[in-house]
């Protein structure tokens, strides 16, 4: 069970971050709604929510989850892969210290976005792309390994459709993952039972399960069916202007 998260609201500068789409300009009072419902949606989930201020220097700061690493044993700094990110820890750190008894951190010449590791119960698939380098995976494995967690690299580095590996997949508990299609046959996956996401639908493969609920990005119902057969609740949130700057759900917070 998950018990809190961290989150922090999109700046005036938002629309001033990294992008790979071309979905037009974002609208920052839509933004900042939809980041309010977020929140709501995380709360009614029964998270507490510590939020930092918006952070203008750093326009996508809003994405706090490839920050950190936050595990039951341990919390992992990262080292974003982007270079204006980079700095974007130094608010988060205090936090981590706040919470976590041990807080390790990925070192240069390492990058890890917390977007590229995805969680498994005791087990992490750690994405290879084109911001988590080798030398990150190969630093948070071992960290990782030292409280007894297993983990592997998935290597994302050619999926053009996807940003980082929690772009195209979601672990939703018990076995069960949710997958992007082009990808649902990595040998990595063997063993659990994937639910795929259709090709056009790759965005809402990021969705995120908190205590048995999933939170999916409105405009998928396929996707949103599928959840339900397998007994959960789902909440639908819009997350159009999140999306123009190749955001997802789980980017949006650092859940613990
Ligand atoms: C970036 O390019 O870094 C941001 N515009 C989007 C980060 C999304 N984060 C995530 O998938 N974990």
């Amino acid at each position: 069970m998950f018990t809190r998260a961290i989150v922090r609201p999109p700046s005036s500068s938002f629309s001033n971050g990294l992008t790979t789409v071309d979905l037009g300009k974002t609208d920052f009072a839509k933004a900042l709604t939809q980041h309010e419902l977020y929140c709501e949606a995380l709360q009614s989930c029964g998270l507490s929510l510590t939020s930092l201020p918006a952070d203008h220097r750093y326009p996508d700061s809003t994405f706090v989850e490839d920050t950190a690493v936050l595990t039951q044993r341990c919390a992992v700094l990262t080292r974003p892969g982007a270079d204006s990110r980079r700095r974007e820890v130094e608010s988060i750190q205090p936090l981590l210290t706040e919470f976590f008894d041990n807080v390790e951190s990925i070192k240069p010449p390492g990058r890890v976005d917390g977007g590229d590791i995805c969680e498994a119960g005791d087990h992490f698939f750690i994405g290879v792309s084109h911001r988590t380098n080798e030398e990150g995976a190969k630093q948070l494995a071992e960290i990782l390994r030292t409280y007894a967690y297993t983990s592997e690299f998935v290597d994302v580095r050619n999926v053009k459709s996807i940003l980082h590996l929690k772009s195209g997949i979601a672990y939703i508990g018990q076995k069960q993952m949710v997958v992007i299609d082009e990808i649902v046959g990595l040998s990595e996956f063997k063993g659990y039972e994937l639910l795929s996401v259709k090709r056009g639908d790759e965005y809402a493969a990021n969705c995120v399960e908190v205590n048995n609920r999933v939170l999916v990005a409105a405009g998928y119902p396929s996707l949103s069916q599928g959840l339900k057969d397998r007994g959960f609740e789902t909440i639908e949130l819009e997350m159009s202007e999140f999306q123009k700057m190749d955001g997802g759900l789980s980017c949006l917070s650092l859940r613990f």
